[in-house]
């Protein structure tokens, strides 16, 4: 599968975001990881609907919005979601997980289901076919800076097993949290393919972004 990279643009400086995209759009990053957080699923607030239709309106670059807040059904027309973009909701978020991800893909869009750290992969069985890729988070929601949670590398493994046994070796698996280039290594061999990058890689301090970028895809790879 082809591994891709997805920069969080909320590890940024939003002073710099306008020179950020055109670095990303130079080394040709494949989407633009846009976390969304509610202060109530996760503790943390982030990237408003009106922010987001502008980082749109900016880059050429796919949108990959990572939506963090309850009841995602309540609120997924907020953010008139485009053709070609990622979009994740929580399997935790509510009960509404397979109407949240066919509305998802009625757009056009390409859904996925996230899970938190606790949640087996077991639960998102039902889901598969409603689905084109899985975020496994390998932190728990909320925060950048994180230290990943080791049980997630077999989560992953797990995962991959259960998709090419299932017949469902076609979908994404993507991994957010602490993407080091080890890790992202660790788990690209584990069977992920796309790496939201964030501090632990493309905002590394001592890299520019492009050597970030170019560091993590030879790990990935
Ligand atoms: C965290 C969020 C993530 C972070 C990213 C930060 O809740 O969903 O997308 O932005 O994980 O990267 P790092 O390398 O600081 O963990
Ligand atoms: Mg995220």
């Amino acid at each position: 599968m082809k591994k891709m990279i997805s920069p969080s643009l909320m590890c940024g400086n939003i002073f710099d975001y306008e020179k950020t995209l055109r670095v990303f759009e130079e080394e040709k990053i494949e989407y633009l990881h846009i976390d969304v957080m509610d202060g109530h699923f996760v503790p943390n607030m982030q990237f408003g609907t009106d922010t987001i239709k502008q980082i749109r309106a900016n880059t050429s670059i796919p949108l990959d919005i990572h939506l963090m807040v309850e009841k995602p059904e309540e609120k997924l027309e907020w953010f008139d979601i485009k053709e070609g973009e990622y979009v994740s909701i929580h399997l935790e978020a509510g009960v509404h997980a397979q109407k949240c991800l066919a509305y998802i893909r009625s757009k056009g869009a390409k859904p996925m289901i996230a899970i938190s750290p606790s949640t087996p992969i077991c639960m998102i069985e039902p889901l598969l076919d409603d689905c084109d890729g899985i975020l496994v988070m390998t932190v728990n929601p909320g925060f950048a800076g994180q230290k990943l949670i080791p049980a997630c590398v077999k989560k992953v493994k797990d995962l991959r097993k259960m998709l090419d046994e299932g017949g469902y070796s076609h979908l994404d698996i993507e991994v957010d949290g602490n993407i080091s280039f080890e890790n992202a290594k660790i788990l690209s061999d584990a069977g992920a393919n796309i790496f939201v990058a964030g501090t632990s890689s493309v905002y590394k301090k001592g890299y520019t972004l492009a050597e970030g970028i170019a560091e993590l895809r030879r790990s990935a790879e």
